[in-house]
């Protein structure tokens, strides 16, 4: 007897998945839209800021990556920023109406020479009632440990694509490590963000091993990126086919359907998406996304453009509460900072 819709499952099997993306365009959105409502307000949607805080010359070789150092993209390289640029930065994500942060490097993983900036950025954004997350490449066990200890909310790792397709995009880091990484997030206690690429070339069936790697963890990423491959000059992924944006939207409709409580994010690729294929997505189940002009190193849709669409939809950005323990920790120097410019501004 099939599972009743909406219930959160880890047995799904790849030819349940087949027969979701066989079904006719309208009947998957509107199972997808069912499923979503019984988890979510259909009109509240997530909204997370990116900030790079160490651009590009990554020794990885992601076939999609400007940010990677073998492949001639432009990119002007940055050390890792300071705190204080980062709290600024966050500040003003927070200003502009995001509730999550999202600090990502360009690293194959973190040294431990670049561990305390990291932590202190965790702090620190943290004191500003922002969610944390980070993507900072592999983590160990005693870095994911450190992570979660200094308040990071999320850990960004992508799985990417399926197994058998990954081989084709990235050499220098094994499926294996990626998923020891995110068993290493998980066992420290914090949430995960894990999702993938379409539109690298891939066919439909790698779409749905990915899905299925991740709707058959044991516990589901609480945050699930969909990205739409963003194709950048010099990176040997630039002159690839675009997606039609129906399979865009099927993937995000049957990503709701299998990992009913996740939040879905509608992640890179929406500078080139019309408000249609946007609101379908909303519709297919989306309900975050990234939110400021630019991602990592690409462009995003300006924030006014953002809050008109979320005007004329009827869509509220969903709101963060912060926790008791939270809202009684320690004050941190972001917090006397803002006290001191607060003070010194009133009079
Ligand atoms: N270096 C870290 C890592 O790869 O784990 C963190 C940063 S990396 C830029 C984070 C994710 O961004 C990648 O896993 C990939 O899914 C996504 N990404 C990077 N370049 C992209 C592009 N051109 N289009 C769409 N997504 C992209
Ligand atoms: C994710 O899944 N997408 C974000 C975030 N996690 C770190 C990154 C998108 C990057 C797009 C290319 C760029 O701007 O460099
Ligand atoms: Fe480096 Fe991450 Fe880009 Fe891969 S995706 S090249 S690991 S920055």
């Amino acid at each position: 007897m099939p599972s009743p819709m909406g219930v959160v499952r880890h047995n799904w099997t790849r030819s349940e998945v087949e027969a979701l993306f066989a079904l006719p365009f309208n009947d998957l959105l509107f199972q997808a839209q069912t499923v979503h409502r019984q988890h979510f307000n259909p009109n509240e949607v997530q909204v997370s800021t990116l900030c790079s805080i160490k651009t590009g010359a990554c020794p990885e070789d992601c076939a999609y990556c400007p940010q990677s150092a073998r492949y001639d993209t432009g990119l002007e390289k940055e050390r890792l920023m300071a705190i204080e640029a980062v709290v600024n930065e966050a500040r003003e994500a927070r200003e502009a109406g995001a509730t999550r942060f999202c600090m990502g490097a360009a690293w194959r993983s973190p040294r431990a020479k670049d561990m305390d900036t990291v932590l202190g950025m965790v702090k620190e954004v943290k004191a500003l009632g922002m969610e944390t997350c980070m993507t900072l490449g592999m983590l160990d066990e005693q870095q994911a440990q450190q992570l979660a200890e200094a308040g990071l909310d999320y850990y960004n790792h992508n799985l990417d694509t399926s197994p058998e397709f990954y081989g084709e995009i990235i050499t220098t880091r094994t499926y294996e490590d990626r998923l020891k990484t995110l068993e290493n997030v998980r066992a420290a206690g914090m949430n995960v963000c894990c999702g993938g690429i379409v539109g690298m070339g891939e066919q439909e069936d790698d779409r749905i091993g990915l899905l299925l790697q991740l709707a058959t963890m044991d516990i589901h990423p609480e945050s699930v990126p969909i990205n739409q491959l963003v194709r950048v000059e010099g990176t040997p992924l630039a002159e690839q086919e675009e997606l039609d944006p129906f399979d865009f939207i099927r993937t995000i409709a049957v990503a709701r359907i299998m990992m009913p409580k996740s939040h879905v994010r509608l992640s890179a690729g929406r500078e080139t998406m019309n408000d249609q294929t946007q609101s379908l997505a909303f519709f297919a189940g989306a309900n975050s996304i990234f939110y400021g002009e630019k991602l990592l190193t690409t462009a995003n849709p300006e924030e006014s453009r953002d809050m008109q669409l979320f005007a004329r939809l009827g869509i509220e950005p969903e709101k963060y509460q912060v926790t008791e323990e939270e809202a009684l920790s320690e004050p941190t120097v972001a917090d006397q900072l803002a006290a001191q410019q607060f003070y010194e501004a009133a009079n």
